[in-house]
């Protein structure tokens, strides 16, 4: 008791002073910044503010429920769930504190799930039965140089022997024929056979290309003098014979440089009524920051990712089938950046915008195409502006997804580059030959911008920062609707908490928008501090939400509809529609979400009756839960019914 007394009248000794200094230091423009400050809130709050900008409003967990947000997917339950795994802090991993939470944006209950892997930096998708994809994730933080104590790096073990495979086991020792220097491994390997290459006309034998295996070595004991400088041929300890001669290894420069992030193989599908995890089979390869996106027979596919030693996957893609729950490798390979832009379009190939969250080298599927999956066949897209500003960019296929047009914004230059682009590229990929234009510019260079489809046919952009991760304080708080019909922006309300790296946003069946996560790297401008993860969430109410008037309703109707068939709605205000809207509902992840796409239908009223028609394209519509949405002729949507096309 005594001690609290105590540290009350500290505490209240500490803020006397405060307020004589803050005192003290008054003058002008303090006096005009609080006088402004409080005219800007009666400002925004005003009804007819609200009506023309809409309204932002920062929502808080209880303490006990707060994460580092880093994935968000809306559920056809409602509610959203937000992952964050050990949420880019090492103290979690090796914790092995591992975060799930799912949010009710309606009646603001929150819970937490238990979290079988870390699921930071995983990728994730909707599945036509309603649950969310998910696979990869973390296995280890990355080393910054500095921290690196012991040389390592990649090591391509090669098998020339036509005949068998070889496994080596962890600890393996490899010695460079040139540097003599020692290496040993981290994990064990097999090693496929070599293949042997014969004439095509001939017939005849030609060579054997040897069987390829990766794996990190490190130097056994820890300082600069045991790094490499170059390229060497390393010898196999402990093999002998044939084995010795055909069993070999080459590595690059092994050096005390910065080690990357490390993937995991680790599928799950989460259950959104069960509210949990069910682990299905892991991928092939270990990822981390994969793209996945379902394909025209509604299987998934999972590109890129840091694999389990920390480097770029080598182009080794694989199908997830949900009928068998199973990975299938792709035959070809293709290689993309981290998190690439990869949307189904309407002839079942593969729009890359160029968008991508920036990990791989800067040379390596950088230009945005449109890639048929079956032959591997990559057309180039030409016209992008700023295509060296590409990373941390996003990419929205703008409304209604029947037109197939795209929009591309900010994004910046590789790596921690301070170069960011106030561009939006359109591009119109019904166009007999499609290029990328220029669009409406942003007022500033802008990486991570959030985007979603609204269900009026505008898209918000929101948010980003100037700068890498938001260095020298250069978050953005300024928000935009795209008007796809002028392809113009308009301003709105500012919001209030910047958001750049590790952010994102997703449209809510009752027509708001949640915003998620932000890890600047600096907690002030001079870039001294280190930064905190923003983990309070943040919704922005659109206008049409504030017009007043009734907004219409919807209700009744069935809950499944097939692609080409109608189904009847009720609405009060049926003569009053004008439009008709089926969203697929995102799954977010570092400003990428390839899943949102909003489609027109055709639709009938009769009295307080609706009947919508559902398309009949596979590619257009695919599998799964959607938001149905009704909008009158201000474009003041409905609340959204949820609709299983099967
Ligand atoms: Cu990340």
């Amino acid at each position: 008791m005594k001690d609290q007394a105590g540290r009350r009248r500290a505490r209240r000794l500490a803020i006397g002073t405060a307020v004589v200094l803050a005192l003290a230091g008054m003058n002008g423009p303090w006096l005009y910044r609080f006088g402004t400050e409080q005219y800007h809130q009666y400002k925004i709050n005003k009804p007819g503010y609200k009506a023309a900008n809409g309204h932002w409003d920062i929502i808080e967990f209880p303490k006990e429920y707060r994460q580092d947000t880093i994935h968000a997917a809306l559920l056809h339950t409602g509610k959203v769930l937000l992952v964050a795994g050990s949420g880019n802090n090492q103290d979690n991993f090796n914790a092995k504190k591992f975060d799930t939470r799912i949010w009710d944006p309606v009646k603001g209950t929150i819970k937490k799930v238990p979290t079988p892997a870390d699921l930071f930096c995983t990728g994730h998708t909707q599945l036509a039965n309603g649950n969310l994809l998910i696979a990869g994730g973390t296995r280890r933080y990355e080393k910054l140089k500095g921290d690196v104590t012991k040389a390592g790096g990649l090591m391509v073990v090669h098998n020339e022997n036509p005949d068998k495979p070889i496994t080596l086991p962890a600890g393996t020792a490899f010695t460079g024929k040139e540097n003599g220097k020692t290496f040993v491994s981290k994990d064990p390997v097999l090693v496929p056979r070599a293949k042997k290459v014969f004439d095509p006309k001939t017939g005849a034998f030609v060579r054997n290309d040897p069987g390829l295996g990766r794996i990190y070595v490190e130097a056994k004991q820890s300082g600069s003098k045991y790094e490499t400088g170059t390229q060497d041929n390393y010898r196999v300890q402990g093999l002998t014979g044939a084995d010795a001669r055909n069993t070999y290894g080459i590595a690059q420069k092994l050096a005390l440089d910065k080690k990357d992030f490390q993937g995991i193989r680790d599928a799950y599908e989460f259950d959104p009524v069960a509210e949990r995890y069910i682990k299905v089979d892991p991928m092939n390869e270990a990822r981390w920051y994969p793209t996945l996106t379902t394909l025209s027979d509604g299987k998934i596919l999972s590109v890129s990712g840091l694999d389990d030693i920390g480097q770029l996957v080598p182009g080794k893609n694989e199908i997830f089938d949900p009928k068998t729950k199973k990975w299938t490798y792709t035959k070809t390979l293709r290689q993309f950046p981290t998190y690439p832009a990869l949307f189904l379009m309407q002839n079942g190939k593969i729009f890359y915008s160029g968008s991508n969250a920036g990990y791989g080298p800067d040379n390596v599927g950088r230009e945005p195409g449109i890639w048929d999956v079956g032959t591997n066949k990559f057309t180039k897209l030409p016209g992008l502006g700023d295509p060296n500003m590409m990373e941390t960019s996003g990419t929205v296929l703008l409304p209604p997804a029947q037109d197939e047009k795209f929009m591309v914004v900010g994004g910046g230059g590789v790596g921690e580059s301070k170069l960011s682009s106030k561009k939006t590229r359109l591009i119109d990929l019904k166009a007999k030959n499609p290029r990328f234009v220029d669009g409406p510019e942003l007022e500033k260079g802008t990486r991570y911008p959030q985007s979603s489809i609204l269900p009026d046919d505008t898209v918000l952009v929101s948010g980003g920062s100037e700068d890498y991760r938001g260095r020298g304080a250069s978050n953005i708080l300024q928000a935009r609707l795209y008007h796809p019909d002028s392809n113009s922006f308009t301003q709105v309300a500012d919001p209030l908490v910047g958001r750049n790296y590790h952010s994102g946003s997703l449209l809510l069946p009752d027509g708001r928008v949640m915003f998620f996560g932000s890890d600047s790297l600096y907690a002030d401008a001079a870039n001294t501090k280190p930064g905190k993860f923003e983990q309070r969430i943040e919704i922005y109410t659109p206008p049409y939400l504030y017009r007043g008037g009734a907004r219409p309703t919807l209700s009744g109707g069935p809950q499944t509809i097939a692609r080409g068939a109608s189904g009847t709605f009720t609405s009060q205000h049926a003569s009053r529609i004008k439009k008709v809207r089926l969203i697929r509902p995102s799954a977010s992840t570092h400003v990428t979400d390839v899943d949102q796409r909003s489609v027109a239908l055709d639709f009938k009223t009769s009295g307080d009756k609706v009947t919508v028609t559902v398309p009949t394209d596979r590619n257009l519509v695919q599998s799964g839960w959607y938001m149905l949405f009704v909008d009158d002729g201000q474009g003041t949507p409905s609340k959204a019914q949820w609709v299983k096309v099967p």
